[in-house]
């Protein structure tokens, strides 16, 4: 199965925003597919196609224990969101960067499967911050931008000198 490449921030191409499929196609099950190989070869939680430069509207999550779940959304959509919870997050276009951020606890999603039907899932917790995770990168966000200005720019110097000094030993 191929693998991709994840782009990194701040590379412009994670600002696009991502549109809806038409249909799920066997391209567009090829693309999933490779997502999960890649989410799982980069030990990470969830994937979005924009973080492997493709403007489909889909994202992969896996946040069992045993990796071993994963999970297709095509076209998600949150219709329902309440409460409020801060948790850490990370990004496979980040690396190296954690930080806490605000995010509804509780959400219900709308998606396509990976053969094309329509289900919901009610998420919480870790599951639910995954999602909006991954529905902010379909829409060209990063979790950079969801921090006081002050604290982003803190982490962004922080980011460069990680990169600088990871370019330097390269
Ligand atoms: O979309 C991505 O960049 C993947 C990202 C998803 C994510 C992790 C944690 C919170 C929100 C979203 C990752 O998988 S980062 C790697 C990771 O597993 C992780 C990092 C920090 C905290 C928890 C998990
Ligand atoms: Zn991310």
């Amino acid at each position: 199965m191929a693998m991709l490449d994840i782009l990194e921030f701040p590379d412009p191409r994670l600002r696009q925003v991502a549109t809806p499929l038409a249909q799920v196609d066997a391209d567009a099950k090829a693309l999933a597919e490779a997502m999960i190989e890649t989410m799982y070869a980069a030990k990470g939680i969830g994937l979005a196609a924009t973080q492997v430069n493709d403007r489909r509207r889909v994202f992969v999550m896996d946040t069992s224990p045993t990796q071993d779940a994963p999970v297709v959304f095509f076209n998600p959509e949150i219709i329902e969101r309440s409460g409020e919870q801060v948790g850490e997050e990370g990004c496979l276009s980040i690396p190296g960067l954690t930080a806490d951020v605000q995010r509804a606890e509780q959400i219900k999603v709308r998606a396509l499967n990976l053969e094309g039907e329509p289900f919901e899932l009610d998420a919480h917790g870790l599951e639910a911050v995954c999602i909006q995770h991954e529905l902010d990168h379909l829409d060209g966000k990063v979790f950079l931008d969801r921090l006081s200005p002050l604290k982003r720019r803190m982490l962004q110097k922080k980011y460069q000198k990680h990169r600088q000094q990871a370019a330097d030993e390269a």
